[in-house]
């Protein structure tokens, strides 16, 4: 995959570039990076690169030719490699980013010019002519468009075939099956008194399985319930969930007798 950034601050993309999975993942060849910086498609001494808004107010606007030069010039790129590129403006003006989202922008093109905003925005007439598709990612403000690249850049190269060892993959499937993950514990087995279920250390197999699936079922159901009205829980899943429901309630009445 072909992932271009257009930015202001390329530095910041060391974070992803120089790190962990997405760093590993770009010493395998399974996706490249580059960054652009609008400033240097300028050709004034001063290097401007906004301006005050028309119509007046607060904040800077991104003027539209910088940052024009600087898609042409990733667009090319991709070009030149034979990747037709899609250009993406990070906003919060957008529809937050879903997993089914990011499984799409994957799947629709194995290129993205991501544009990283700065100050109040960009000049809307860059955004008509040369934006294809603009993400959020979640209701809140952020100072820049760059932190909500790298999180679009990390979670696309997790999906990338090879990018995930098997390890690192099991934990993965469980966010796209529609449940949150199950709780994880290691040693010491008894820590300040908090011991771990003791079925993780029976070597009982499918009780195990059968453990992890209620738990994930419980926490989705006590922390993400939309999440679970969205699925179509088989017979043995609604078992599962009514297990954990009257456990649930029996360790309540527990707490409330002790108090
Ligand atoms: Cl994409 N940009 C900014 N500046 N803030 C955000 C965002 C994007 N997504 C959530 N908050």
């Amino acid at each position: 995959m072909y992932i271009d950034v257009i930015t202001l601050f390329p530095e910041m993309f060391d974070a992803v570039a120089k790190h962990g999975i997405t760093r590993r993942a770009l010493e395998q060849h399974l996706w490249s990076l580059g960054v652009w910086n609008p400033r240097d498609f300028v050709e004034d001494n001063y290097r401007t690169i906004d301006d005050r808004p028309y119509g007046g107010g607060p904040g800077m606007v991104m003027l539209a030719e910088p940052l024009n030069a600087a898609i042409d010039a990733a667009l090319k790129r991709q070009q030149d490699a034979g990747v037709a590129g899609k250009v993406v403006y990070l906003t919060p003006q957008a529809k937050p980013l879903t997993d089914a989202g990011v499984r799409r922008l994957k799947e629709e093109s194995a290129g993205l010019v991501l544009l990283a905003g700065r100050y109040e925005g960009v000049d809307e007439r860059l955004i008509e002519a040369r934006v294809d598709e603009e993400v959020s990612i979640g209701d809140y403000v952020l100072s820049g468009g760059e932190l909500p690249a790298m999180v679009l850049i990390d979670a696309l190269v997790r999906l990338l075939p090879g990018a995930l060892n098997d390890g690192e993959s099991a934990s993965q499937d469980s966010y796209s099956d529609g449940l949150l993950d199950w709780p994880h514990y290691t040693r010491p087995d008894d820590w300040k008194g908090r011991k771990v279920p003791p079925v993780l250390q029976s070597g009982n197999h499918a009780a195990i399985e059968k453990w992890r699936r209620k738990q994930a079922l419980g926490r989705t159901w006590l922390r993400r319930p939309e999440m679970i009205a969205a699925l179509t829980l088989n017979k043995q899943d609604l078992k599962l969930l009514e297990e954990f429901r009257q456990e649930q309630a029996q360790q309540r009445q527990q707490e409330q007798q002790q108090q």
